[in-house]
């Protein structure tokens, strides 16, 4: 049985690559419509504490990258000679377990009516600069999606449709309303990493943006 149907399917990470473990919220278009708008604390807290829970969990983690509804996940396994790598690389054991670690604490924390469903997905980058430019996409989406939150909750959706970044901005302005000035986290997305001389997890806020700031990202890649 297991030859013939379970190893059918077992798919293996190659080994000494960087991994990418993105998890993403089920439906949150759904699931947050009754949260504080443009940005709920509560939600980013919980993702935040899921976060943490899988950093310590996953072999191999080196930090952490949030925004919206999704934290991606950086592995590696070549620091050191024979450095294991979570299950082995064992693709369906690394997503369902990271998905259901994540999906059980984002639960217990938020402890809403509904329950939240995430999903999680697997991605191999061979390339450090390829790394680089997979969390500036990401930070470049939060920053997208931070805007768009914040025009919504100012304009009704048919008035947005079809403007650009530089009209949603001045749209905003009309109101009084400055992106720029709202909380850094909320704009740039978040970071779990280990504290500076210790091996706990905490996360920053206050993070800067990639692109403008290359030795952010470059502290944080083996
Ligand atoms: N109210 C609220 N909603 C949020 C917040 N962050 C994310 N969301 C929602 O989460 C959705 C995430 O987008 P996406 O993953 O593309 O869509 P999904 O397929 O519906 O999960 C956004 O469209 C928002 O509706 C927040 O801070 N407050
Ligand atoms: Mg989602």
């Amino acid at each position: 049985m297991k030859q013939d149907y379970e190893d059918a399917f077992r798919l293996v990470l190659p080994r000494r690559s960087y991994v990418v473990v993105r998890i993403d919220g089920r439906g949150f278009h759904t699931f947050a419509r009754d949260l504080e708008r443009p940005y709920s604390r509560r939600l980013a807290d919980a993702l935040d504490q899921a976060a943490m829970l899988l950093c310590q969990e996953m072999i191999g983690c080196r930090f952490a990258y949030g925004q919206s509804d999704e934290y991606s996940f950086l592995l590696t396994d070549f620091e050191k000679e024979n450095a294991p790598l979570w299950f082995d690389g064992n693709v369906q054991k690394i997503v369902s377990v990271s998905a259901s670690l994540f999906t059980g604490r984002f639960n217990r924390i938020f402890n809403g009516d509904a329950i939240a469903a995430f999903d999680s997905r697997v991605l191999v980058v061979s390339q450090r600069a390829e790394v680089k430019k997979y969390f500036l996409w990401r930070q470049l989406d939060a920053s997208a999606n931070s805007l768009n939150m914040l025009a919504s909750a100012h304009y009704p959706h048919a008035e947005l449709v079809g403007k650009s970044n530089a009209e949603k901005h001045e749209l905003l302005f009309a109101k009084g309303v400055n992106w720029a000035k709202q909380a850094p986290d909320f704009k740039r997305g978040r970071v779990v990493r280990r504290s500076a001389g210790s091996d706990a997890w905490e996360v920053d806020l206050t993070i800067p943006v990639f692109g403008r700031d290359a030795a952010y990202l470059d502290a944080l890649l083996p």
